[in-house]
């Protein structure tokens, strides 16, 4: 159906725009905000602890109010482990989303006038009942399994409490399945553990660390950056691979250009380097993995000359950084990486990755990585969920080692609900942006317009906003309570989040939004709080601290309960895993008729005309979310396409030239976007900076600002393992005239 036409919301009011400027060292995270910080001195300040919400590291933080309740800055904790008192760019900038005068200001209602479709505000009461109502709705026609919750960050975790005493886990966020999910299952199937987040790589300590398409410098998760800046002072080796000159690249004693969607073979040859040269740990090897002999035989013809013909990377460079790599074990990493759905075989990548480090010793060695740990928050009091009678779990069963809701395929069972068994007919969408976030958007697309109702709940008008039937305005993390944030890492640590300022507009707190709905479909019981301050204040109580405690110190520290952070000399140790070893052999795989051990398998390549589209972060801006933030957009507010000078000459681009692409399945971008010249991408492929390209008009920084790459990832290389949608499969040919412009009569 076209019912659910794409509706531009509109701006209501106007708020006061604060602009900041300044420069940062990409490894030193100067705060910028020093103009305000200087004027700041002689006036009074009220300090709230927060953490930050502007991506996922979740560094703690202060958030300075001044005499008029207005937000002056945001620092760094000292004693956050996370962030060690420095906030990233982001991070500082975060206030910009509370002062973004684009921001979400009231519920809305999708209502039809004079034939067109169109939003009218709504009072919190009639979105809520009308919410409430279809929840209901669905329940009676379908059960509550039909409603799918699709999230990211905080607010996830109010609505999933929603959704469970709702009696649906049928949730899902892009953070598996388009981002790290491989690599847990890569790394599960290895240690029998996940890596987690923040990842607990030893990089302060480290001798080596081996970057494998992972951009850490651009993509700027906070004390990783700083660990690495450290590592690289106290002479730590750096080797990067990857076909783009990154940042990261620019600090490497080793840059491996390699040619794009090789990574395994040269995986599999640095294991025959360590194997054949006898350079990996065999005192670790023979205590803590299995499946040796066969790995050894399985590796025997990945030799380098036989993977210089596929990667493009010179023997000699392989047995030298094997080398290295082996010198420095066991106090080497190679990096796990974060976003890593990129050619469908990412979790036999990510197995490759862990062996290795399982053959140099890293795993539980100082250097490598530790043993993390984390505090577990209690549940406050509810009754027990009730259980569903399908869920996430039956939509993704194709993928036998997907531990997580599979987005894709919730897009995939609603587009096929009809005469399925497992019908989805209702989303609630809240803190992704799916249409920017998903690939293939015609399909997700497919997927709302097959829908019975829609809400989402953001504090922008972002794209997906605009197709919901109800949108809620959430206020900012600045504005709310929320969960107790407790991460992993080498010591326990606990960060409070509490209002600094009260919300603006009529935006509300998921944790409101939620018990409000609750409330509305007789599920008071698992509310029991008029305040979500009553929650925090008993868990923190649980937890031997209280509110009033964590106010004043933001983050509590706690000591290491699960053993030393480093395996002991000659320790027995018990891996997770069904042989309690290092599994090099997977006979978990190979019983579900995957391959054992990981094999080398050739992706497609672009066809005459076309280049590769590769992606990443920028070190500004964390995916779309932040682009329209009026401190970060003044740092940076388009992206560019860096294109190599051999494509350039022949396609006669110059720098700054506005350009069109248009992809292998022939769809163009909306937008141009102008070209940068440089030798730091191979002639092959394109880059360019993911979350630009908006095309929702009432964002008045970010629309029409540069390309989305995902309006051009169209096809997807699905991880048959865990459901992963492979992204870097994607071609695009260079226009240097407007495809969109009517042909003149
Ligand atoms: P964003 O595009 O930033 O990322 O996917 P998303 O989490 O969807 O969308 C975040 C949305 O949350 C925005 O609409 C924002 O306004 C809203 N938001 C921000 N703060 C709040 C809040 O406090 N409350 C509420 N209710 N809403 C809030 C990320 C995902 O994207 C990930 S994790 C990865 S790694 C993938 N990266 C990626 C890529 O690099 N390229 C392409 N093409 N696709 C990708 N998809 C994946
Ligand atoms: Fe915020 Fe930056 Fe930390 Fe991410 S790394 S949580 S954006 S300060």
């Amino acid at each position: 159906t076209s019912r659910r036409k794409f509706i531009k919301i509109s701006a209501l009011g106007l708020g006061g725009l604060a602009t900041t400027s300044g420069a940062f060292n990409l490894f030193g995270m100067n705060p910028f905000f020093e103009k305000t910080v200087k004027e700041s001195i002689a006036r009074k300040f009220v300090r709230s602890a927060t953490y930050c919400e502007v991506c996922f590291w979740k560094c703690a933080g202060w958030v300075y109010t001044d005499e008029e309740g207005e937000i002056t800055k945001i620092i760094g904790n000292d004693d956050d482990t996370h962030c060690n008192g420095r906030l990233c760019p982001r991070g500082t900038g975060g206030v910009g989303m509370y002062t973004d005068e684009d921001r979400l200001k009231t519920p809305l209602i999708r209502t039809t006038i004079n034939g067109e479709e169109t939003f009218r505000e709504a009072s919190w009461e009639e979105a809520l009942d009308l919410v409430a109502s279809k929840f209901q709705t669905i329940k009676e026609q379908y059960g509550p399994e039909s409603f799918a919750l699709l999230k990211h960050g905080s607010p996830g975790s109010h609505l999933e409490h929603l959704f469970k005493a709702y009696g649906s886990d049928t949730i899902a966020e892009p953070a598996y399945a388009q981002c790290r999910g491989p690599r847990e299952t890569g790394f599960g199937l290895t240690f029998g553990s996940w890596v987690g987040s923040p990842e607990p790589t030893d990089i302060r300590d480290t001798k080596c660390l081996v970057l494998i398409g992972s951009h850490i410098g651009e993509n700027m998760h906070n004390s990783q950056v700083q660990e690495m800046s450290d590592a690289i002072d106290k002479g730590a080796k750096i080797i990067t691979v990857d076909p783009r000159f990154s940042t990261a690249a620019s600090k490497s004693d080793h840059w491996l250009a390699i040619k794009p969607a090789t990574d395994m073979a040269l995986l599999l040859s640095w294991m025959h380097v360590l194997i054949e040269e006898g350079l990996y740990n065999k005192k670790y090897v023979e205590k803590y993995t299995t499946g040796f002999d066969q790995l050894k035989a399985h590796v025997r013809t990945n030799t380098p000359e036989w993977a210089y013909g596929i990667t493009g990377i010179k023997p000699e460079e392989i047995r030298k950084t094997a080398r290295i790599m082996a010198a420095a074990a066991p106090a080497v990493i190679v990096h796990p990486g974060r976003h890593v759905t990129w050619y469908g075989d990412d979790s036999q990548r990510g197995r490759a990755v862990a062996i290795l480090n399982g053959l140099l010793g890293s795993w539980g060695n100082r250097g490598g990585f530790y043993f993390k740990e984390s505090l577990k928050v209690p549940s406050y009091p509810h009754p027990e969920y009730p259980k569903p009678r399908w869920g996430w779990e039956e939509i993704g069963e194709k993928y036998p080692f997907a531990q997580m809701g599979i987005t894709s395929e919730v897009v995939k069972a609603t587009i096929e609900s009809e005469g399925n068994e497992h019908p989805v007919k209702a989303w609630m969408v809240a803190g992704t942006n799916l249409i920017q976030t998903l690939p293939q958007r015609d399909k997700t697309i497919d997927a709302i317009n097959a829908l019975d109702f829609l809400v989402v709940m953001d504090t922008m008008p972002m794209e997906i906003t605009g197709y919901a039937d109800v949108v809620l305005p959430e206020c900012t993390y600045l504005e709310r309570y929320d969960g107790i944030r407790s991460a992993t890492n080498r010591t326990p640590s606990i960060a409070v989040r509490i209002p600094a300022v009260k919300p603006k507009y009529d935006s509300k707190p998921a944790w409101w939004i939620s018990k409000q709905i609750g409330e509305r479909l007789g599920l008071g019981e698992f509310f029991n709080y008029d305040d979500y301050e009553e929650v925090i204040e008993w868990q923190l109580n649980k937890l031997g601290t209280s509110l009033e405690e964590m106010k004043k110190i933001g983050v509590k520290n706690f000591d290491r309960t699960s053993g030393p952070l480093y395996l002991q000399e000659d320790q027995d140790y018990h891996f997770f895993t069904p042989s309690g070893k290092i599994e090099f052999y997977s006979q978990q795989l190979a019983n579900k008729g995957f391959d054992p051990i990981p094999v080398y398998t050739k992706h497609p390549e672009p066809p005459q005309g076309f280049y590769r589209l590769n992606y990443g972060r920028s070190p500004m801006h964390t995916f779309s979310r932040t682009i329209n933030n009026p401190h970060l957009s003044d740092l940076k507010a388009e992206n560019t396409l860096w294109v190599n000078p051999k494509a350039a000459r022949i396609l006669k681009l110059k720098k700054d030239q506005e350009v069109w692409l248009k992809n292998q399945d022939g769809i163009a971008s909306t937008f141009p976007i102008k070209v940068r010249i440089t030798e730091r991408i191979r002639w092959d492929s394109v880059y360019m900076y993911h979350g630009f390209g908006h095309n929702e008009k009432k964002l008045s920084r970010a629309f029409g600002k540069g390309v989305s790459d995902t309006e051009m990832i169209s096809q997807t290389a699905v991880d048959p393992l865990m459901g992963g949608t492979g992204l870097r499969g994607n071609f695009v040919s260079i226009l240097t005239e407007n495809p969109h412009k009517k042909a003149e009569i």
